[in-house]
Formats: structure tokens, sequence, C-alpha cells
């Protein structure tokens, strides 16, 4: 990987290396999902099946599986695959049953009672992409925390061929139905509803550039959606006392993702980087993906900085999705650490344990997102609502600051509502 020394880089170069690759904004995308959707929306079923023999080659022999259908595919995986999943389930469980949401409820004055209260979203749509690695624990971070949730309906969309490990892990995570359709065709799908395929309220998942289109075309349309999925990413923050190669493995776990992830390092010194680099050399020749890997790490870069102080300050312009911290005392750069979609501190926590297994989300914002947007967590299968109620008293008590901010206004009914009551004779069963 490239080394640059932070402190010897003028403003516009440390722009320069923390930049992302530039996405390229593609009208003829736009317009070819734009068609997409429409002919889904149209068409229904029929161009479900239209579409997917144009991108996958064939026609699907059936739209649907359902739950049955995915026990029987499932069960052919092996025990040992079998229990990796039942036990990610377990962890993944525990830590988002862990975030359900406990009602806030606070009389703000006397008589004037006001409730936060949370409450599943009814109809979630799951997409868990296919390509060249099909990723079964995508099913899982997103299943789990919809069922966890209470979602009432939870179906997922993929593309063909689906594994038998995809259909174990939808099964289960208490998928009620699975789609055997991927791309724009099935966002919109998704969306809109066709005879096989209910409509449903927010859609999530990660997916390719025609999948993040469609997602937020629909979006604009009022669907709601999760957030749109850039290439993955990962900054270690390491000191010189870290192993070189456990950060190199890291790096690399990363970057096999596809050509265009990036994992940037960031040091204490050049002898730190290049100990790094030979192991990134020795490690990428025992990888299955290494031609991938390689290209991704030809956009990665090494960043030299004069403290670890230096080091949070240049992750948090960065923003990564992964931030892992092998350092001496790394919790102790918590506080310092501003953006970031998921950090993961010390040697024995590589980021492959966030990806599958230790309880926490996968699913996670990229591109520098991660400064305002969050990972996924239980919240986002839910909507949260407000509740009042008001005695007698309690209106009494709250009038006058009312009426006179209508009057201020000018909005005299928003007044009357009040004053109207305030003339009303006191009923004992109505007051309280
Ligand atoms: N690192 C990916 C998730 C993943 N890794 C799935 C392996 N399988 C994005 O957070
Ligand atoms: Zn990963």
């Amino acid at each position: 990987m490239q080394s640059y020394t932070w402190t010897q880089l003028d403003p516009q170069a440390r722009t320069a290396v923390l930049a992302r690759a530039e996405q390229v904004q593609n009208a003829s995308l736009s317009e070819s999902v734009t068609a997409i959707l429409r002919q889904v929306q149209q068409q229904g079923d029929e161009a479900l099946m239209q579409l997917s023999e144009r991108f996958d080659g064939q026609r699907p022999e059936q739209l649907v599986y359902d739950s049955d259908e995915l026990a029987r595919r499932g069960a052919s995986i092996t025990d040992s695959l079998k229990q990796a999943i039942d036990a990610a389930i377990d962890n993944l469980d525990a830590f988002h049953r862990a975030q359900q949401f406990t009602t806030v409820e606070v009389e703000t004055q006397p008589g004037v009672r006001c409730e936060l209260r949370s409450e599943a979203i009814e109809r979630v749509g799951l997409y868990v992409p296919g390509g060249s690695a099909p990723l079964v624990s995508s099913v899982l971070m997103q299943a789990l925390p919809a069922r966890i949730a209470g979602c009432s309906v939870r179906v997922m969309a993929t593309p063909p061929p689906v594994s038998d490990a995809i259909c174990y892990a939808a099964w289960r995570c208490g998928i009620q139905q699975l789609f055997p359709v991927g791309g724009a065709q099935a966002i919109a799908a998704l969306a809109y509803g066709t005879e096989t395929v209910p409509r449903v309220d927010k859609i999530f998942g990660p997916g390719n550039r025609f999948v993040t289109e469609a997602k937020t075309q629909v979006s604009v349309g009022g669907t709601a959606i999760d957030m749109p999925a850039g290439p993955s990413e990962v900054l270690v923050i390491a000191d010189d006392n870290a192993d070189p190669a456990f950060v190199a493995a890291d790096l690399l776990s990363q970057a096999e993702h596809g050509e265009d992830s990036q994992a940037m390092l960031v040091c204490l010194s050049q002898q730190f980087a290049n100990r790094v680099n030979e192991q990134l050399q020795s490690q990428l020749a025992g990888l299955s993906r290494r031609a991938i890997a390689t290209q991704a790490l030809a956009q990665s870069r090494t960043l030299i900085c004069d403290t670890l102080a230096q080091a949070c300050e240049v992750s948090n312009r960065y923003g990564p999705e992964h931030l892992i911290v092998q350092t001496d005392d790394p919790r102790a750069l918590l506080p310092s650490l501003r953006a970031a979609g998921s950090i993961f501190l010390g040697r024995w926590s590589p980021e492959s344990v966030g990806d599958y297994a230790s309880g926490t989300n996968h699913v996670l914002p990229t591109y520098g997102a991660s400064r305002s947007a969050s990972s996924l967590s239980l919240a986002d299968f839910c909507r949260r609502f407000t509740v009042q109620q008001l005695s007698r008293d309690g209106l009494l008590g709250l009038a006058d600051t009312v009426m006179t901010l209508a009057d201020a206004e000018g909005l005299d009914a928003h007044a009357n509502a009040v004053a109207l009551r305030l003339k009303a004779p006191s009923t004992a069963r109505s007051d309280s």
C-alpha cells in the first residue's frame, strides 16, 4: 500500500488521500432502472419473469419459496454450517433483543402527560445480494432484528440461484416468503407489490449499483429505505506494538470483498507500515480472491501520523464503515473517535467477528455517512410516535401558553379549540 506522512501533506493532498473512489452518477443507469421499475409496476409477476430471463438467463420455475420450502431446501447443508449459523443467531438475538425500546413517559407539567412509544413497522422487505460471494450473514443481520422488532410481514428477495445455506438461514430467522429475484426488479416488486410479492413499507439491504439506484428511486415514491450502501471499507489505527500480521489480515479481509473496497491503515511509523506491507504480500498469495484483493489494495493507503490523537482525527475525517484499533490501550481512544459505523477494539477483535457472529450488526453506513448515520439496529425496524393526554386541570394550566402562541401566529381556530373547552362544564368522569 502506498504510504503518506500526514504532516507533510498540504490541505488539498489530505483531502485527496482520504477520498473514496468516485461514484459515477450515470444517467443511463438511472434511466434503465426507471424503466425496470415501471415495467414491474405495470406488469407485476410477468415483468419479474421477463426481467429475470433477461438479466439472470432463465425464467424462474417459481417466484416464491414459502417457509416449508425454505426448511426443505435448507435441510441439506452440513451440520457444521447449521451449527455455525445457529451460534451466530444466538449472539445476534441476544444483542438485538437487548435493544428493545422502553416507553418514555413524562408529566411535563401537572396534568399534562406525554409519551414516546415505539411500534414495529408492519411490512418489511429484505434484500440479500448474490454475486461472487452470496452472503448468508446478511440474511441474519436483517431478518433477526425484523423478527425481534415484531414486523408482521417479513419477506426477502435474492438473486437466483438461491443457495441452500441462504434458505436455511432465512427459515431459521423466520422469513415467511423468499422471492428468487434480484436486481432493480426485486426492489420494484417489494415497493409496488405484484400478484405474488406483497408491497412493503420499508426495504432493507445492500446491493449493486442497480439495486441501490432502485432503492433511491422508490424512496422518492414513498417506500422507506434503510440506507444507500456503498462499497465496503475499513480503517485500522495501529501503534508500533501492534502485530503487523493481524493488521494485514484485517486489511485483506476487507479488500477481498470487492475491487472497489477500501482498506486504510493509519499508523505511527514507516517501519511499521513496511512490516504490514510484507505481511500483505505473503498473506495475499494464499487467498482465493487475491485478484480482487490486489485491486482493492491499489486504491488503499497508509497514512503515517505523529501521534494517536492525530490518528483519531484522520479517522474521524474519513468516517470509516469499520474502524479497528490495535494499540496498547484501545479503549482510551474511544472518546476521541467520532465517526465510524462499528468499532473493533484491541488485538483480539478482528472485523470478521462483527461480520458474522459476535452479535453486532454488519449493515453499516459507508462512504463517510457514519458521521451522521447509524449502524443498523432494532430501531430501524420500528417507528416512534407520541401520545399525550391532559386532564381538565392540565389543560387549564396550559391554556394561556397555547392561546398566546396561537394568537401570535394569527391562528384563531387553534386558540378556540382551547377556549371552548375552558368554558365547558366540568364533569367528574371526564376530568382526569
Ligand atoms: N464486511 C461486510 C459484511 C460481511 N463480511 C458479510 C462478510 N460477510 C460489510 O460490513
Ligand atoms: Zn466482511
